[in-house]
């Protein structure tokens, strides 16, 4: 259903009664789980299946000539704001579309959809409030959206250091996104997501002035001691500062897909 320019869609959840069967922080070691082997199968088994449509999506998106960029951070870091900024300055020379997850709300939408690009909003709410996009969601989604008028496509997942990381979704490539007033500790405390991402923001660097005790250089030393060689862009979403990089990574990261 469209409203607004908005097509919005309830992720629906796998039947198998398990609202969240990948293995999550505080879980405990896989081995040691109540049930023993059950519980290990079906952590497996839901991983494998998100391969498989992950695959699928990915063959799909190749027929498309799309290229497909999913961006993670924890909620409030500022990816809608990176988005809101990086559609204005990527629309003058290519077809954009967004796919925005939240458990609940169209707010974020509502705000990238002011960019003039087709945006498809899934909440996760009616399913247990997935803490993640699933690539059964994300094939949902591409329902509502015209592919062959699309060259790049963003996935706004949902807010979440942790769980995000686990789900391939048929993308690209990976962003994630740190805010400096979330500390420099914390790429050591989530590695996964550092090492699964391509690039890293270390966004809302307008308010270091104010934060006189969180040292930049530690941070993007945290980052890269996680995943050695990913490029580490210092933004601001709010004033567009260090944005340059930022725009040329993703520019070359799309034109060595879409030519
Ligand atoms: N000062 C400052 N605020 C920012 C920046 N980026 C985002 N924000 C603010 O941080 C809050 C959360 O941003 P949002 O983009 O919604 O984060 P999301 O939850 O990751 O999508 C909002 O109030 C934004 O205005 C930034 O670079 N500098
Ligand atoms: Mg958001």
């Amino acid at each position: 259903m469209l409203l607004d320019g908005i097509n919005r869609i309830r992720a629906y959840h796998h039947k198998d009664g398990h609202d969240h069967h990948h293995p999550h922080p505080g879980d405990g070691p896989v081995e040691t789980r109540s049930s023993g082997t059950r519980e290990i199968k079906v952590v497996r088994r839901v991983l494998d299946a998100n391969e498989i449509m992950a695959e699928a999506n990915r063959e799909r998106f190749a027929a498309q000539n799309i290229f497909v960029l999913n961006l993670m951070s924890s909620p409030g870091s500022g990816k809608t704001t990176t988005l809101e900024k990086t559609l204005r300055h990527l629309m003058r020379d290519y077809r954009c579309a967004v796919i925005v997850g939240d458990i609940c709300t169209t707010a974020d939408a509502d705000r990238l959809a002011a960019s003039g690009a087709p945006v498809v909003q899934i909440n996760t709410d009616e399913f247990g409030g997935d803490c993640h996009l699933a690539a059964h969601v994300i094939e949902k989604a591409l329902g509502g959206l015209d592919l062959a008028a699309i060259d790049i496509l963003i996935v706004e997942n949902i807010g979440n250091l942790v769980c995000p990381a686990e789900f391939d979704i048929g993308e690209d490539k990976r962003a994630v996104i740190l805010s400096v007033t979330e500390g420099e500790d914390k790429p050591l405390k989530y590695p996964l997501m550092f090492r699964e991402c391509d690039a890293a923001l270390l966004n809302k660097i307008d308010l270091l002035p104010y934060l006189e005790d969180f040292d930049v250089k530690l941070a993007a030393d945290n980052i890269r001691q996680i995943h050695p060689g990913i490029p580490v862009f210092e933004t601001s979403a709010k004033t567009e500062e260090g944005f340059e990089g930022w725009l040329d990574w993703l520019r070359d990261s799309a034109k060595e897909k879409l030519g």
